[in-house]
Formats: structure tokens, C-alpha cells, sequence
């Protein structure tokens, strides 16, 4: 007796620190080990997204123990032994129209949520920021066309990592932007095909040379989220990490000012940075 007391309490304990290590586990912004589901949501988009996920598991969940249920009556109730001498029904209208019109409705049920997502994905809304990612072999550059000024942003070498920065996703140049503002993300590719994708923002999108292809996001919480280019772009695929930092508006007009100087684009300017950044992808 004492020890079954003894043994539910450690399991209370353990199940407390599941808990509250779960919480702890699922990252916002980036991945943590152990992780379980996907990373926190950001973005109303990916709070969609993850709404939609449990909703499928929900419906799969019953089908699968559905399916199991009758599997399990079928072996019990009509084995040989049972059912030594097998009905000869081969037809039952009631039947056949059920198994056909309640998938139907199933997926209808899973339709109407999931092109509800793919339009909002896909919708802009009025945009308060362009950001404009351009998928190089292998890094990223990023333009905000309407404030005129582009960068080039690079992963930052395992061993030139500073403390909190997380291996192989923390880059040189982060993009910037303000918390609770639309931002719109237009990707594009200067060689082959990359994809721009973060999964707290709920984004994955292609770049393909010679294509706009548009997104957005509005992320909800300050702080940097961590993507990684998802479309087999060859050997350094890997290794061209996107990160974003999101804070406040003030915030945001300050580096946005230092922004326009560093980085300006004008004739001289760009000559300069087309030939730099076609030497670093021929490294
Ligand atoms: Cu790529």
C-alpha cells in the first residue's frame, strides 16, 4: 500500500513536470529538443493552421478507431467458428449510400476549413511593410522596396556564434519589422527554385527565378523567428537560414533609419553589391 502511494506521487510529480516542460518545449520561433507538435503560433495565420491541424487529428482519430472497431466486431462475430455457415447478402442499398455520402461529408467538413486558410494565406491584406526575400545560392537577400534599400543575410559560422544565438538558423543581417503591422513578403530566386518558409508565421512560399510569388504575415508577439529555406536548392540548402526580428514600432523607425544609410541603393552602390554578392555565390 505504501508504496502504491509512494509510486502515485512520483507519477503526479512526473506528469507536473511534463507539463509544465511541454510548455517550455514547444519553441516560438525556432525548434527545441524534444519538441512535440509544432512550434508556437506567432501569426494569425499559423493560429489557424495549428487550429486546423487538431481539428484533422480529432477526425482521424475517430475514422481510425471506427475502422477498428468494425475490424474487431468483424473477427469476433463472423469468424468460422462463429459464423460457421456465411450469408449469402451481397447487395444493401441503406448501406452503400451511407459509405458513400458520409465520406463526402467528412471531406466537405475538411474542405471548407482548409481553402478558408489557403484564401487568408494567400489574401493580402493592405500592407504596412514590403519586405522583398530573394533566394540566392546559398543566402538570402532582402529588399524593402518602398524605403529603398536591399541586403545581403548570411548564416553566422557555428564558431562565430555569439551567446543565445542558435546553430544554424542565426544569421548576419536580421529583417526587421514592426510588431502588429502587415507585413507583405514578396519571394523570388535568382538561380534556382528556394522556398521562404517560418513556421511561427505560418509561411512557406516559393521563390522561383523570374516569379513574384506574394505572402504576408502579422506577427502578434516581439522577438526573432527562425525559418529555414525549404525547396532543395542545392549544396549549402541547408545553410541559408531566414531570420526575422520583430519589435516595436519605435524600434523599428530607428533601425530603420540607420537601415537607409548603411544599405542604400544607388548606381555606384549596386554595381558594387551585384559583383559582391555573384562572387560569394561562386565561393
Ligand atoms: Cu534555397
Amino acid at each position: 500500500m505504501q508504496v502504491l502511494l509512494r509510486l502515485n506521487r512520483v507519477l503526479i510529480a512526473l506528469a507536473l513536470i511534463g507539463v509544465t516542460a511541454g510548455e517550455a518545449l514547444a519553441g516560438l520561433g525556432q525548434p527545441s529538443p524534444w519538441q512535440l507538435g509544432m512550434q508556437q503560433s506567432a501569426a494569425p495565420v499559423m493560429d489557424e493552421i495549428i487550429w486546423f491541424h487538431n481539428f484533422l487529428l480529432w477526425i482521424i482519430t475517430a475514422i481510425t478507431l471506427f475502422v477498428l472497431a468494425l475490424l474487431v466486431y468483424v473477427m469476433i462475430r463472423f469468424n468460422a467458428r462463429s459464423n460457421p455457415v456465411p450469408t449469402r447478402t451481397s447487395h444493401n442499398a441503406a448501406i452503400e449510400v451511407a459509405w458513400t455520402v458520409l465520406p463526402v461529408l467528412i471531406l466537405v467538413a475538411i474542405a471548407v476549413p482548409s481553402f478558408r486558410i489557403l484564401f487568408h494565406q494567400l489574401t493580402i491584406p493592405p500592407a504596412d511593410v514590403t519586405v522583398k526575400a530573394t533566394g540566392k545560392q546559398w543566402f538570402w537577400t532582402y529588399a524593402y522596396p518602398d524605403q529603398k534599400f536591399e541586403f545581403d543575410s548570411l548564416m553566422v559560422a557555428e564558431k562565430d556564434l555569439k551567446p543565445g544565438q542558435p546553430r544554424l538558423l542565426a544569421v548576419d543581417n536580421e529583417v526587421v519589422v514592426p510588431v502588429n503591422k502587415v507585413v507583405r513578403v514578396q519571394v523570388t530566386a535568382a538561380d534556382v527554385a528556394h522556398a521562404f518558409a517560418l513556421p511561427s508565421f505560418g509561411l512557406k512560399i516559393d521563390g522561383y527565378p523570374g516569379r513574384l510569388n506574394e505572402t504576408w504575415f502579422r506577427a502578434t508577439k516581439e522577438g526573432v523567428y527562425y525559418g529555414q529555406c525549404s525547396e532543395l536548392c542545392g549544396k549549402d540548402h541547408a545553410f541559408m537560414p531566414i531570420a526575422v526580428r520583430v519589435v516595436s514600432e519605435r524600434d523599428y523607425a530607428a533601425w530603420l533609419e540607420q537601415a537607409k544609410k548603411r544599405w542604400a541603393i544607388n548606381d555606384d552602390g549596386d554595381a558594387a553589391k551585384i559583383a559582391a554578392s555573384s562572387e560569394r555565390a561562386t565561393q
